[in-house]
């Protein structure tokens, strides 16, 4: 931005009121939502991987566009639950759109409507805010079948607008802000101008080692696991040493998330440790430990660092 720019922008600022609200995002599993978050905040704050369910908790993301403070509530893909995280991840999704001032949900253009979007549309009835629908990976389809889409979706629920998007590429995504910069209520911000998410950087430094276990391992081991930060220490060398714990269910997964002589935990720790080093701005030592702990799907005290209620 010019010097001029600036000035003008803040001059803008002064003078108009400024805006704020909170925008749930909720759809299927694999829809995109923590890649839009990401795209939209401009930094990454939610986790990502090709593999649904993904997400297990909700996650903020702060962004500031124009005037307007918008946080975005990403939150567990929405899909039929079998297990008791199942459970308490589905219950969250919901309970995040409770408290939002818009919902979007999201859809993933290629798949359209089939398997838990049409449930999720027949759910969004019962929420009484208003509804904006986004078309994503609009990458992926042709222009005939999005409208075809876009027109089946709104057949079901009066969406107050439809964007179509790709968080991949971001094409879209403007609209998006500046429709929500302009439609969110007029008020104060929420939080400090600066601040991009409300997840403690424990918590994230957990979430960027999780994804690296879902990036790796395959079939059930990344639902069977969890990942905690147990130790955070800054040193005076201006580096940290962070320590993890990875639960896992059974011995057989503890054997197959260390690998072969290691291999396997090796190339997660390194992957993490290589982007946390970059969140942070520092050089990280990170520490992984692989832990059998049969129940951690049934045990409050897991929930609760996830940030999830515990169902009963
Ligand atoms: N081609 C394409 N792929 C995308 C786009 N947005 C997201 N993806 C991919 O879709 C996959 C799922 O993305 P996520 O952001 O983890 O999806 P999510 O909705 O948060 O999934 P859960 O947390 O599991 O509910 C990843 O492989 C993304 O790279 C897009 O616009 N185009
Ligand atoms: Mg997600």
């Amino acid at each position: 931005m010019t010097e001029e720019n600036e000035m003008a922008a803040e001059n803008a600022a002064e003078s108009s009121p400024t805006h704020s609200g909170f925008v749930a995002l909720i759809g299927p599993t694999n829809a995109g939502k923590s890649t839009l978050v990401n795209r939209l905040v401009g930094a990454k704050v939610s986790i990502v991987s090709h593999k649904v369910q993904t997400t297990r908790a909700i996650v903020r993301g702060i962004a500031i566009h124009n005037n307007a403070q918008i946080v975005f509530m990403d939150t567990p893909g929405i899909f039929k639950p079998r297990r008791r995280l199942d459970r308490a991840m589905v219950t969250s999704a919901w309970g995040g759109a409770k408290d939002a001032d818009f919902i979007m949900l999201l859809i993933d253009s290629e798949r359209g409507l089939r398997g838990d979007a049409e449930a999720i549309l027949e759910g969004l009835k019962n929420v009484p805010q208003p509804k904006l629908l986004a078309l994503n990976k609009v990458d992926r389809v042709n222009r005939e079948s999005l409208l075809a889409l876009a027109a089946a979706a709104n057949e079901k629920i009066a969406f107050e607008q439809t964007f179509m998007i790709s968080a991949e590429n971001g094409s879209g995504c403007d609209d998006v802000m500046d429709y929500l910069a302009k439609t969110l209520p007029e008020g104060p911000w929420y939080y400090p101008e600066d601040q991009i998410s409300d997840l403690p950087m424990r918590q994230l430094a957990a979430e960027i080692t999780r994804e690296k276990l879902f990036l790796r391992l395959h079939q059930e081991l990344p639902y069977s696991s969890h990942v905690e930060t147990e130790k955070w220490e800054e040193r005076k060398d201006g580096s940290v040493r962070i320590e993890q714990v990875i639960y896992v269910e059974r011995d057989s997964q503890k054997k197959i998330a260390l690998g072969k002589g290691g291999e396997t935990i090796k190339a997660i720790s390194s992957a993490s440790r290589r982007e946390l080093s970059e969140i942070l701005e520092q050089p990280v030592h990170l520490f992984l430990f692989v832990k059998v702990r049969e129940n951690w799907g049934d045990d409050p005290e897991r929930f609760r660092e996830m940030g999830l209620d515990f169902p009963r």
